[in-house]
């Protein structure tokens, strides 16, 4: 995978990538979960393999895009928090009974692309195994060309189930390939699926920092959009308007495709295209939130394309707002995960009865199709709890969605409204991460008065 440059024959190929020797590798952030935190991680999973046991994660595969364009690599969320490791062709081995690297005898090992001077000036940097020691404190690295010989020299082990990823391409197959060779007549002792949940759930302090700065991100996002909308733009303008003050705030990414869902476009939950022009009077309903360090915030915000909610808009936004803070007050340790749904679903409920919208409590699920909560993290539908705990951090996101054709008066059809902010669960309060993005209906409207970078003509 050569990216964009085209690779042309006998004048811009690399003839040889035969240097074996490591390069340097820079390191251009210094508040990333230190070493010593994935260490502790490994450690933690290794424990539960017990002496004999053995288990490989893989990153994700490089998914390509269109011809020799790929898609911006993205690694495996299990991966990467036993690793930190954000190339791709990569596995993780962790054995603690010990097997041999290099001549020396460890119990983890990551496998990676090498990094030489010739694969740097076509590939970009790469960490490499000798500088894999030492900047993720794996205690070996190697190749990943000998993925598969050393892993062949592990005779006794207890596997456990390691998820494969699925069509990988390059030196990932070849990897995959040779697990699945090794590992045909061992019969996998079951996953580590439960404890890697459970571990992934709850965040340590820096992953709490990585996600409050995503969330803060975010947040200001939709401050800057609501600043800049007005009538005639698009949804594209409005999109990329979020996302630049995402890439502002250092997110290396979107945390998902950003939803920009004006008037009927408002009512469709994972609306991506965002490609409409707004209209006076629309509803907006935007579902954008950037990711750093690996860390994803969800955040969503509802508003008028004309800074003034019209009666029928702000009728609904109150019954989503009140829906949304009943949910967000049963953020608390102790509760079941359930529980802010619960409240959500029915504070929507009588509010929707109060407007003549719904006449029984059945007719709920047509306007409110989906769940009110999901933790965030490494993925922003991260891992599935049962209770909650301190320093979890969960959605609350209520929303009522009325196509036209609806069974109610059609002065509500096209409105759609989400209200989502990402909650941290403490052993008091629960405290809101997005807070920074204005929420009633009264501070929308003030900020929707002012101008923002999204006035600035670029054409
Ligand atoms: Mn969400």
């Amino acid at each position: 995978m050569l990216g964009r440059l085209r690779c042309i024959p006998f004048l811009l190929c690399p003839l040889s990538l035969a240097h074996a020797q490591t390069a340097e590798y820079p390191v251009f952030e210094k508040d990333k979960i230190p070493a010593a935190e994935y260490k502790a991680r490994r450690d933690k999973v290794k424990a539960a393999l017990g002496a004999n046991g053995l288990a490989v994660f893989f990153t994700n595969p490089v998914r390509n895009r269109n011809n020799d364009v790929d898609y911006r690599f993205r690694g495996d969320s299990n991966f990467l928090y036993l690793t930190g490791f954000e190339e791709p062709d990569a596995a993780l081995v962790l054995a603690p009974g010990g097997f041999t690297v290099n001549g020396k005898k460890v119990t983890e090992a990551l496998f990676t692309n090498v990094s030489d001077p010739m694969s740097i000036t076509w590939l970009g940097y790469r960490m490499g195994p000798e500088n894999a020691v030492s900047l993720l404190g794996i205690e070996a690295a190697a190749p990943n060309k000998d993925f598969a010989n050393i892993l062949f020299d592990i005779k006794d082990a207890q596997l456990y189930r390691t998820r494969i990823p699925e069509g990988p391409t390059d030196t990932l197959a070849t990897m995959v390939t040779g697990y699945t060779n090794w590992s045909k007549d061992k019969e996998a002792k079951g996953g580590l699926g439960t404890l890697l949940e459970e571990m992934r759930a709850v965040k340590s302090p820096e992953e709490l920092r990585l996600i409050k700065h995503a969330a803060e991100a975010s947040a200001r996002g939709h401050v800057e959009v609501m600043k800049s909308v007005q009538p005639g733009m698009w949804e594209y303008d409005i999109q990329a308007i979020v996302e630049y003050v995402f890439g502002r705030w250092g997110c290396e990414s979107v945390g998902y495709p950003s939803i920009v869902g004006s008037a009927a476009n408002s009512t469709i939950l994972h609306y991506e295209e965002d490609r409409r022009q707004i209209e006076k009077g629309d509803i907006i309903c935007m579902d954008a939130a950037g990711e750093y360090h690996g860390y994803s915030a969800d955040v969503t915000r509802s508003f008028p394309a004309s800074g003034k909610f019209s009666p029928e808009q702000k009728a609904i936004y109150e019954v989503v707002l009140a829906a949304q803070d009943a949910g967000i007050k049963e953020c608390r340790k102790g509760n079941s995960f359930r529980a802010p749904h619960e409240a959500a679903s029915k504070t929507l409920l009588e509010g929707l009865k109060r407007l003549g919208i719904i006449q029984n409590d059945s007719e709920l699920n047509r306007y409110f199709m989906h769940g009110t909560s999901h933790t965030i993290g490494l993925d922003v539908h991260d891992t599935r709890i049962r209770t909650l705990a301190p320093n979890v951090v969960l959605t609350v996101e209520p929303g009522i969605y009325i196509k036209a054709g609806s069974p109610c008066d059609k002065k509500w059809w096209n409105i759609g409204i989400r209200i989502e902010d990402d909650i941290l669960v403490t052993d008091g309060d629960p405290i809101n991460l997005s807070a920074g993005a204005p929420r009633t209906v009264a501070e929308i409207e003030r900020t929707m008065a002012k101008r923002g970078i999204g006035n600035i003509s670029v054409k």
